[in-house]
């Protein structure tokens, strides 16, 4: 089917990367190993009790370790800096952007198998780093491939629950719909009623996981083939690896668009625990929910416009751009457009970050990507117009902390070049992507046992009190 790169090519940036790295914990445990001979399954059932006992041994020898002061600010001001949850699979730092288990994109796009020769990665082994902290082989890539082939019926019962929505309802509305309709086959909620002991909870889990990775594609694909092409669907097609089924099954073929749809499942997958969507299903799974449930309370999250709807937002504004302006905007008109949008009290989508302070790479590989397959795509000059005008604008406003493009400025150009034009679709595109990393993280907050999630609230009353005992 595909070409996968040497494992010679993985083995020489392994010891490059190891040199770099050593002095970096955060990459300890994966040493930039690729992965032995084994299923995806049976490699972490081997992992799970190691991680385990690093986790004991941390609390048994630093738990009382401070990890920073929390601050009125913080506790009013969305916990920004505070530090509060465990989260494995992705590390963000503030300047540098994501790194999956210690990899960086770039990296990644070194070392995971591809489909194309020296193409873009492909995201079943990504999902296998994020599991397990290793590099997958091709044969494993391959295999998981399959795997996820044969998990992928959908029940009847979900096709009906969409329908039973309006066609006009959101995208994300229909999404979420058929993710709740999928829990009714959850392995991990039967397990649970059976008395499955707290040891074995991981293992339904990654069941439910595993189940829910493989059908969304087929979900998803069937609310856009409903909303916006006369409900014609498309059968998967088991050839295709996981990126390049979504798109088929979506309607687009042509092989830039199936590279396209590996990257951008690829490098929306995780982006750390504290974003809205990951915490959520975090918060939701620590009781226990199941992964259904858990990645449904997710999406809801994702379909805000300040977290993962603001792909829809971007395309929509640049369109009302051109509409307003035309194509061939300069650059002073862009300015003048940007602080009317400012002006009227709205947000400049695309732009800005909770957490980093930088360029989001991820709309760097997006970046590079234009520039090698659409360089004279009209919107994507028009994004590397705004990519100039932007930051300055939102600098001179004064109050934003980061004036840099976000993932969001850029996938919607991209998507919109190969004909998927329907803006207000992108959202579950994201959340297909988002199930990947936050799937990885609830097997492991099962297989460590973490606890219930449920921080301390406090009153204006008893922080006015608090701060004026303090002075
Ligand atoms: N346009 C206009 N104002 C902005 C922007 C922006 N792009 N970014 C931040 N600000 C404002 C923000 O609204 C706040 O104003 P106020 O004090 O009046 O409430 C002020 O600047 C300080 O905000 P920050 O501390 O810089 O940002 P914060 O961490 O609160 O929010 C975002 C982060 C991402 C919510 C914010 O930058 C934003 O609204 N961006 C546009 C929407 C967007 O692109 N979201 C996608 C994020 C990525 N994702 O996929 O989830
Ligand atoms: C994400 O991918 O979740 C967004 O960039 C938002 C975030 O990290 O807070």
């Amino acid at each position: 089917m595909a070409f996968f790169r040497g494992l010679s090519t993985i083995s020489k940036f392994r010891s490059r990367l190891a040199e770099q790295t050593t002095s970096l914990g955060s990459v300890r445990w994966l040493q930039m190993q690729s992965s032995s001979e084994q299923d995806l399954k049976s490699q972490l059932k081997e992992l799970i009790p190691e991680q385990q006992d690093r986790l004991k041994k941390i609390k048994s020898e630093h738990g009382k370790v401070q990890l920073g002061n929390i601050t009125t600010d913080m506790v009013i001001g969305g916990m920004r800096g505070m530090i509060g949850l465990l989260w494995e699979t992705s590390l963000l730092d503030p300047e540098e952007g994501i790194r999956f288990r210690g990899l960086s994109i770039p990296e990644c796009q070194k070392v995971l198998p591809a489909a194309v020769e020296g193409g873009e990665p492909l995201p079943e082994g990504l999902l296998w780093l994020l599991l397990t902290g290793k590099v997958p082989s091709k044969e494993q890539t391959s295999g998981l491939t399959s795997e996820l082939h044969s998990r992928c019926r959908v029940p009847d019962h979900v096709f009906n629950a969409i329908d039973a929505l309006p066609v006009g309802a959101h995208p994300m509305t229909q999404f979420a719909t058929g993710v709740m309709a999928l829990q009714v086959e959850s392995e991990f909620q039967k397990a649970y009623e059976k008395g499955t002991p707290k040891s074995k909870y991981w293992e339904p889990t990654y069941e439910d996981v595993m189940n829910l990775i493989a059908r969304l594609p087929v979900v998803a694909a069937y609310v856009y083939r409903r909303i916006f092409k006369d409900g014609k669907f498309i059968p998967s097609d088991k050839s295709l690896d996981y990126g390049a089924n979504f798109s088929h099954m979506l309607g687009f073929d042509d092989p830039k668009m199936l590279e396209l749809m590996r990257l951008y499942v690829t490098i929306h997958t995780d982006h750390e625990g504290g974003n809205v969507s990951a915490h959520t299903a975090h918060l939701v799974g620590s009781a226990l929910s199941d992964p259904y449930l858990s990645f449904a309370a997710a999406l809801n999250g994702l379909a805000g416009p300040l977290h993962g709807l603001a792909n829809q937002e971007v395309l929509l504004w640049i369109k009302s751009v051109v509409e307003e302006c035309g194509e061939n905007i300069s650059k002073d008109q862009l300015k003048d457009y940007v602080w009317k949008t400012l002006n009227s009290g709205k947000v400049v989508p695309g732009f800005g970050h909770g957490v980093l302070r930088k360029t989001d790479p991820r709309y760097t590989c997006q970046r590079e990507f234009a520039l090698k397959h659409l360089p004279e795509d009209p919107l994507f000059q028009l994004v590397s117009k705004l990519y100039e005008v932007v930051p300055p604008v939102l600098t001179e406003l004064g109050k934003v902390k980061n004036p840099w493009p976000n993932v969001d400025a850029h996938s919607g150009v991209l998507l919109n070049h190969f004909g998927l034009s329907e803006a207000r679709y992108y959202t579950v595109l994201f959340g297909v992507s988002r199930s990947i990393g936050i799937g990885s993280q609830l097997v492991w907050d099962r297989a460590l046992g973490l606890p219930l999630e449920r921080p301390k609230s406090v009153t204006m009353e008893w922080l006015e009190k608090h701060c004026a005992k303090s002075a």
